[in-house]
C-alpha cells in the first residue's frame, strides 16, 4: 500500500477543526489511529551528529549556528569520514536505528565536501543504518547523487506556516523549502519534513503548517515537530515557553491526518517531564532523538531515556522491523 492511499487530504478547515477538538479527545481519536497503523509500544531511536557546525550564512530566527548571532556554538568545519562513522556505530551500539547528518549550510555545493558527506551516507548505509541528512537546500542532481550513494531520508522543515515564515527566516522563502523537498521526493529519497512550535506562532500558523504538509504532493514520510530550543544570543532566545498542550496538539493532529508516518518527538525533550513526553506518545509520536546532544542543545542522556521506556513499557523500535517501515 502507498502512503497515498491511507493519507488524508484535509481542508483547512478540516484541520482547524481537528486542531480544536478538545484535547482528551483529540489524544484519543490519535492514540486509536497511532494502534491502527502501528505497534504502540514501539518507538524509533535516532541519533544525530552535526558533521559540519557554525557559521552559517542563513538567518533563521531560532537557530544558534546562525553566524549573526553571538551564541556560545564553536564552529567546526566538516567533520572526516572515519570521525562521523565512529559516531554511528556507536549508535548502532546504544541501540539507534537511525543516523541522521546535519549541517549549517545554506545550500549543498558541488564539491569536495558534498563527495566527503556521499562517503559518510555509504559508511552509514554498511553499518545497515537508516541514513538520513539535513544539509540545506539541494537541487535535482544532488538528490540524485545521493540516492545514489543510499540515502534514505532528507529532512528540510518548514518550519512553520508560509505566512508566520518570514517573520522567522527572511535569507531563503517557503518556496525554496518546497522545490527542496520536491527534489528530494523525485529523487526516490523519503522525505522528513515538519516544524518548531514554540517560537511566537498562533495556533492558525501551526494548522497551517500541519494542511501544508498533509497536502504535499506526497505526504513525508516523516514529521518531526520540534519543541523550541530558546538558545541565548537569538532573536528567539526570550520567547516564553509554549503550553505542552500546543506541542500534544500539533503530534496528535499530524499523527491522525498522516496515519502511516512516523511522527518524531525531536527538539525540547529535555524540558519536558516524563508526563509530559508519555502524553505526546499516547497522541501517536513514535520516534526520539537519543543521545545528550541533538545538534548543539542538550538533550536527554541515553540512560534517562532507558529509565523512560522502561516506566512506560516501551521498547526500541528494532533494526529488522524499520526496513518494514515503508514498504
Ligand atoms: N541547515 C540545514 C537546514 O536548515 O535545513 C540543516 C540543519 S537545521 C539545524 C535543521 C532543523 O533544526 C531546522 O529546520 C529547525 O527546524 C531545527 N532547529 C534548529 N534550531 C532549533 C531550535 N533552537 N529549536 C528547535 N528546532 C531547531
Ligand atoms: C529536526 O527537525 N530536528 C533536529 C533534526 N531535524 C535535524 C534538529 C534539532 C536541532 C535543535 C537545535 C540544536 O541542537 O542545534
Ligand atoms: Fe543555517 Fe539550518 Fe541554522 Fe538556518 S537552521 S541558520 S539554515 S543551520
Amino acid at each position: 500500500m502507498t502512503m497515498t492511499e491511507t493519507a488524508v487530504r484535509p481542508t483547512l478547515d478540516a484541520v482547524a477543526a481537528l486542531y480544536r477538538t478538545p484535547v482528551l479527545n483529540l489524544i484519543v481519536n490519535a492514540a486509536e489511529v497511532h494502534r491502527a497503523h502501528h505497534d504502540p509500544s514501539k518507538v524509533q531511536v535516532c541519533v544525530l551528529l552535526s558533521i559540519k557546525t557554525g557559521g552559517c550564512p542563513e538567518d533563521c530566527g531560532y537557530c544558534p549556528q546562525a553566524a549573526r548571532y553571538d551564541t556560545e556554538v564553536k564552529s567546526q568545519g566538516l567533520l572526516d569520514v572515519d570521525h562521523v562513522l565512529k559516531a554511528a556505530r556507536q549508535a548502532k551500539d546504544d541501540g539507534a536505528t537511525r543516523f541522521c547528518m546535519g549541517a549549517a549550510w545554506r545550500e549543498v555545493k558541488d564539491n569536495t565536501q558534498f563527495d566527503r558527506v556521499l562517503d559518510m551516507i555509504r559508511g552509514v548505509k554498511a553499518l545497515d543504518l537508516e541514513a538520513c541528512c539535513t544539509l540545506g537546500m539541494v537541487t535535482a542532481d544532488q538528490a540524485r547523487r545521493m540516492k545514489e550513494a543510499g540515502l534514505d531520508a532528507y529532512n528540510h522543515n518548514l518550519d512553520s506556516s508560509e505566512a508566520f515564515y518570514d517573520r522567522i527566516i527572511s535569507t531563503r522563502t517557503y518556496q525554496d523549502r518546497l522545490d527542496t523537498l520536491a527534489h528530494v521526493r523525485n529523487a526516490g529519497i523519503t522525505v522528513c519534513c515538519g516544524g518548531i512550535v514554540g517560537m511566537g506562532e498562533t495556533e492558525d500558523d501551526r494548522i497551517a503548517l500541519l494542511h501544508t504538509l498533509a497536502n504535499l504532493p506526497e505526504p513525508p514520510e516523516s514529521v518531526p515537530i520540534n519543541a523550541l530550543v530558546a538558545v541565548e544570543g537569538t532573536p528567539l532566545a526570550d520567547q516564553p515557553k509554549v503550553a505542552i498542550w500546543e506541542m500534544i496538539r500539533t503530534i496528535a493532529t499530524a499523527r491522525i491526518l498522516m496515519p502511516r508516518s512516523m511522527v518524531r518527538l525531536s527538539a525540547g525533550r529535555i524540558a519536558m517531564s516524563d508526563s509530559e513526553q508519555a502524553l505526546c506518545f499516547l497522541a501517536g509520536a513514535n520516534s526520539i532523538f537519543a543521545g545528550d546532544k541533538l545538534l548543539t542543545t542538550p538533550n536527554p542522556e541515553f540512560d534517562r531515556d532507558a529509565q523512560l521506556f522502561a516506566t512506560l513499557g516501551l521498547s526500541p523500535l528494532a533494526a529488522s522491523e524499520v526496513s518494514n517501515l515503508h514498504t
